[in-house]
């Protein structure tokens, strides 16, 4: 992480920006200017990535937002608002289990519970902090940096369909789905794989298999849903012992937050009927819920009028994804640039956005910043 945030803060600097790594490892630039005034325009995107990904889910956007700023600044532009460029550290959330920590710290909402989350050697987030000098009793106590006058504006890959299937390289994001992340942790019995008869038996692995299936049936009663399991430990994990302890998450989206709530229910329910049927103790716990958001109509309206001077026509959608927009929208007027992936495909080595699209979404990202610093949406 700090070999990152350093590389990222000299690249700040030489685009010009005067920049620190905050404790988190949130890299913050700020464009000098004499004769810039509040509210503030804050761009930016994450910079870690999830296990096994490719390398444009978050860094891109970042990437953008500098490159930008510097062609600016090549230009002689004098902002009228301070600029700053955020590089979050942890928008993934995949060590704990918890997302938008960079964001959530920089707004001062961050969600202080997940101190206590372990990451998987058993390490609580506060030991971590703490350990690296961090005094966490004082969170969300200072004037945060992003406040509710500011606007946040963040570019980012598709991670969908969407553009290429349009045959478009930039689309403006209207909304962000609503997300909750669950953990359930099934108690069976392990015992001797050759020997222990069904009758016997108390599988955890079983069971949980019927669990995710009911999850993937979410799909069934709506399109608009998405349900993953994405992660799941087995113990022993031996191949000649009945499994007698499962863990897996369960990562649930919808694009409005009342969507969200009903497929929550629906979804107990289902889990419900499957632990009274196998009669096997059995933990749900709701790690993190996140409603959606409406990205700002003025923010969009100026998006529209840059993009379209770089594209044959401008479409707009909802991103399914969450983004640090989802969380800093709670705070400030937000709102987002998609730009087309190959293949709509994220979270994979292969994820892949042309040399081509990434020039079409540097120019039209300048446009964007000017157009919001000269003429800021009235709120
Ligand atoms: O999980 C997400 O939607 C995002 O990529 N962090
Ligand atoms: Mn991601
Ligand atoms: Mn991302």
């Amino acid at each position: 992480m700090d070999t990152a945030s350093k590389l990222i803060k000299s690249w700040m600097n030489n685009a010009g920006l005067i920049a620190t790594v905050d404790p988190m490892q949130n890299v913050i630039g700020s464009w000098p200017s004499e004769n810039a005034s509040s509210p503030s325009i804050h761009l930016g995107s994450h910079y870690d990535t999830v296990i096994n990904a490719g390398k444009y889910d978050g860094p891109l956007g970042l990437l953008l937002c500098i490159s930008a700023v510097e062609i600016l600044r090549l230009e002689g532009y004098e902002p009228k608002h301070f600029i700053n460029i955020l590089g979050f550290c942890d928008e993934e959330g995949i060590r704990f289990s918890s997302t938008f920590l960079g964001s959530s710290y920089l707004c001062g909402t961050f969600d202080l519970n997940f101190l206590d989350n372990r990451d998987s050697e058993g390490n609580t987030m506060r030991e971590l902090l703490e350990s690296r000098g961090m005094d966490t009793s004082q969170f969300n106590k200072a004037k945060p940096l992003i406040s509710k006058d500011d606007l946040f504006l963040e570019p980012h890959i598709e991670q969908g369909p969407v553009l290429e299937n349009l045959d478009l390289p930039l689309g403006v994001v209207t909304g962000i789905a609503a997300q909750s992340r669950i953990h359930v942790s099934i108690t069976g019995k392990s015992g001797h794989a050759g020997t222990t008869p069904l009758e016997l038996r108390k599988d955890a692995l079983t069971t949980a298999a019927e669990m995710i299936l009911a999850v993937e049936t979410l799909f069934d009663a709506n399109s608009n849903a998405r349900a993953t399991v994405g992660q799941i430990n087995n113990y022993p994990n031996a191949i000649n012992a009945i499994p007698g302890k499962v863990e897996f998450t369960i990562d649930l989206r919808h694009p409005v937050t009342a969507g969200l709530n009903q497929l929550k229910e629906e979804l107990l329910e289902k889990l419900n009927l499957i632990i009274q049927k196998r009669d096997l103790p059995c933990e749900i716990d709701f790690l993190q819920s996140v409603d959606s958001i409406t990205c700002d109509r003025g923010i969009q309206k100026a998006m529209n009028k840059a993009l379209a001077k770089h594209q044959k026509s401008v479409t707009s959608f909802t991103s399914g994804a969450g983004h640090d927009t989802l969380k800093i929208a709670q705070t400030c007027r937000s709102g987002m640039l998609f730009i087309r992936c190959r293949d709509g495909l994220s979270h994979h080595p292969d994820e892949y956005t042309s040399p081509e699209d990434i020039r079409v979404a540097l120019n039209a990202w300048v446009d964007v910043i000017r157009e919001l610093d000269q003429n800021f949406p009235e709120s």
